[in-house]
């Protein structure tokens, strides 16, 4: 099978025979994602804050990252990097930061790039988007269009969890490419087309999505007021009602639990289904967390040890929990692999019976890696948000700022606090000639899709 759009060619070969004889077995995928989850967030990440008894549950029983990175600090890029399995700069530097919903309302991922959804349609999967999309504002740039059957949520990358109403102070809950107004807390609605989609196709394979909105602001739990109305402009007054802004952390504990509890229901659902021994569930974040906002908004949410915060290349910006979960195929473990979000595409084709060789990706799959049967080779990653980057070869970290660079051995200094360039000179330029290449690379991709 040939991809082809405007000369951005992706091929996918699907062995016939390993088609077939995979259908019996393929297996459903639930990927759900939190938005805004810090790397401290959950309890089985060393949170004595919060109380995440689902998702401790799923991580014990599956196999629970601890350098697992976003491809992004912020979600609209990491959102598009997996969903396609490459680096979201190949779509253009606009993925370098969110999709903005007053500049960019006309943009959205090309339609030239390859959806994982795209790809396991022809396979013979039902898939759905429930959740934030912000890889596009309105039709012809929303799930549809990107190969997902259903749509229900918000395309924005902020919407009010009682009212529905975005920053721009547009209706923003959509069901397919309609504006579809429904009453309801936004974690509760997304947790319930979940459930009702697993029951529906519980008798064929299924690709969930769910990329929840919690715990991005406005930070709403279930029981905080409403606050966005229709027509007003929450640009300077999106983060909710927050009586204290100097502890915001109630009103995100609310949240965090409640996506708990989400996760809960959608795996009850599964085991309701006699479905869990045939589905991989993931569980990740597309960014850090915040630790402030801006002036005023403090303690909000945990890094845990790492330095930084949403919109950051330091690791608190992209280090995140991922769990994935598969009973009687993943053992319970904690795996120390460096992985990253580019590895979900891949790794999905792979289960759902797609050759390897033939999907083009910058990530790997991890299929080996959960199943025990190998460890993952050794490969740098790269980060881009403008004018800042990161390139991580092995424990070591460089970042770029202009002409500023800093090294960082992370195995000695996690919490990326001493300082190495100076006296490694030698490594700096090779990781700098590595950084070099790749954004030469993905430069390459972005000419291709003109
Ligand atoms: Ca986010």
């Amino acid at each position: 099978m040939v991809m082809a759009k405007n000369g951005f060619v992706f091929v996918v070969f699907v062995c016939c025979l390993a088609y077939h004889s995979a259908c019996a077995s393929q297996p459903n995928i639930v990927f759900i994602m939190a938005d805004d989850l810090g790397y401290g967030d959950l309890a089985c990440y060393g949170s004595a804050v919060h109380h995440t008894p689902h998702l401790d549950a799923l991580a014990a029983a599956g196999m629970r990252f601890t350098d697992f990175h976003s491809s992004g600090p912020m979600c609209t890029p990491t959102r598009a990097a997996a969903l396609t399995g490459l680096y979201q700069q190949r779509f253009g530097s606009q993925f370098d930061t969110a999709l903005s919903g007053v500049d960019d309302r006309d943009l959205g991922l090309p339609h030239e790039a390859v959806t994982i959804a795209e790809v396991l349609k022809p396979l013979g999967y039902s898939s759905a988007c429930f959740g934030k999309w912000h890889l596009g504002y309105l039709p012809p740039w929303l799930p549809t269009s990107q190969g997902f059957d259903q749509f229900r949520g918000l395309a924005s990358g902020d919407g009010d969890f009682h009212t529905h109403i975005d920053r721009s102070g547009s209706e923003d809950w959509w069901h397919n490419d309609q504006i579809e107004m429904t009453e309801g807390y936004t974690t509760d609605l997304l947790t319930q087309y979940s459930i009702d989609f697993i029951e529906q196709h519980r008798s064929q394979p299924f690709f969930l999505y769910v990329p929840h909105l919690a715990i991005h602001f406005p930070w709403q739990g279930p029981e905080d007021p409403p606050h966005r109305r229709k027509g007003m402009s929450y640009e300077t007054d999106k983060w909710g009602v927050i009586p204290n802004p100097g502890n915001v952390a109630p009103h995100v504990k609310a949240m965090i639990e409640s996506l708990d509890e989400s996760v809960g229901k959608i795996v009850a659902a599964l085991r309701k289904h006699d479905l869990q021994n045939n589905t991989l569930v993931i569980f990740t974040s597309d960014n850090g967390g915040y630790l402030t906002y801006g002036p005023n908004f403090r303690n909000i949410s945990s890094n845990g040890p790492y330095r930084g915060q949403k919109t950051q290349l330091y690791e608190g910006g992209h280090r995140v929990p991922a769990i994935f979960t598969w009973p009687g195929k993943i053992q319970p473990s904690v795996s120390t692999a460096t992985t990253h979000s580019i590895d979900l595409f891949p790794t999905i084709a792979a289960l759902a019976g797609i050759e390897t060789e033939g999907v083009r990706t910058d990530g790997h799959n991890l299929v080996p890696l959960l199943t025990g049967e190998a460890s993952l080779p050794e490969r740098m990653l790269f980060w881009r948000a403008h004018s800042r980057s990161a390139v991580r070869s092995g424990s070591w970290k460089l970042h770029r700022d202009g002409d500023k660079t800093e090294l960082y051995d992370l195995d000695h200094d996690p919490g990326e606090q001493h300082d190495l360039a100076a006296q490694q000179p030698e490594r700096v330029n090779r990781l700098i000639d590595a950084w070099n290449e790749w954004e030469a690379d993905v430069s390459r991709s972005i000419q291709e899709l003109q």
